[in-house]
């Protein structure tokens, strides 16, 4: 069974995401100025690329239902925290940290909370940097505060993730044992390759210096 707003309540949502678009659009262009600084003046791919999305109505629908409180665009707002969200694909697991302290000095932004799902993997395997993060938008003579999720991983733990998702997904969150174990099992190895990989990279960096 499929959760939804009522119609009263999916217009009152319809009239709250607009902020949350223009929350998302600020950060973006701090991001993107950011991203574009680092590839093109300092020489340092710490970022391969940023998405975002807006959560759709369905889904805020069925993560309130599950959160046990009532479909509403009022409880949307007191409750999640992640209906504008961004995403930050990395290289490696270090340029999470490197972008985590930037970001975290960026000016006009405040931060709530951060998670660290790297050091400390959630359960299932999940691991991710998270940083929910309030962004002043200024519209029509007024200042609201938006809350914005960015998420930041490297592309190994986004193909982890991603696949997983769907896997959640399909089977209604009852993800049968012995997949969620070999899910949990391939976490571990995508954190050794991406840990691999970075060693490589550095034996690569160490190189060309020397030459
Ligand atoms: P979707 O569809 O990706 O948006 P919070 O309000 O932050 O205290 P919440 O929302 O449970 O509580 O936060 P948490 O645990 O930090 O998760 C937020 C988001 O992180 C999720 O949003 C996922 O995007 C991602 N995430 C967290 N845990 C997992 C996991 O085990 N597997 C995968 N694939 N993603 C995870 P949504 O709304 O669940 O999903």
């Amino acid at each position: 069974m499929s959760i939804r707003f009522s119609n009263e309540e999916f217009r009152a949502l319809k009239n709250l995401l607009p902020i949350y678009q223009w929350g998302l659009k600020t950060l973006m262009t701090k991001l993107n100025i950011l991203h574009e600084d680092l590839t093109g003046f300092q020489k340092n791919n710490a970022i391969e690329y940023i998405k975002s999305r807006i959560k759709a109505p369905e889904s805020i629908a069925e993560k309130l239902h599950k959160l046990g409180v009532e479909v509403t665009a009022e409880n949307a707002k007191k409750h999640l925290r992640d209906i504008a969200g961004v995403r930050i694909i990395v290289p490696f697991a270090r340029d999470i940290y490197f972008l985590a302290d930037i970001i975290r000095s960026m000016p006009g932004i405040t931060v709530l909370v951060e998670k660290d799902f790297i050091s400390s993997p959630k359960p299932s395997g999940y691991r991710s940097y998270h940083i929910i993060m309030e962004v002043p938008v200024f519209f029509s003579g007024k200042t609201e505060n938006v809350t914005v999720e960015i998420q930041i991983r490297t592309e190994a733990m986004n193909f982890w993730a991603t696949l997983e998702h769907k896997a959640r997904y399909k089977y209604k969150e009852r993800i049968p044992q012995h997949l969620s174990d070999e899910l949990v099992v391939i976490a571990d190895k995508i954190s050794e390759l991406d840990n691999r990989m970075f060693l490589i990279h550095e034996i690569i960096s160490l190189i060309n210096q020397d030459t």
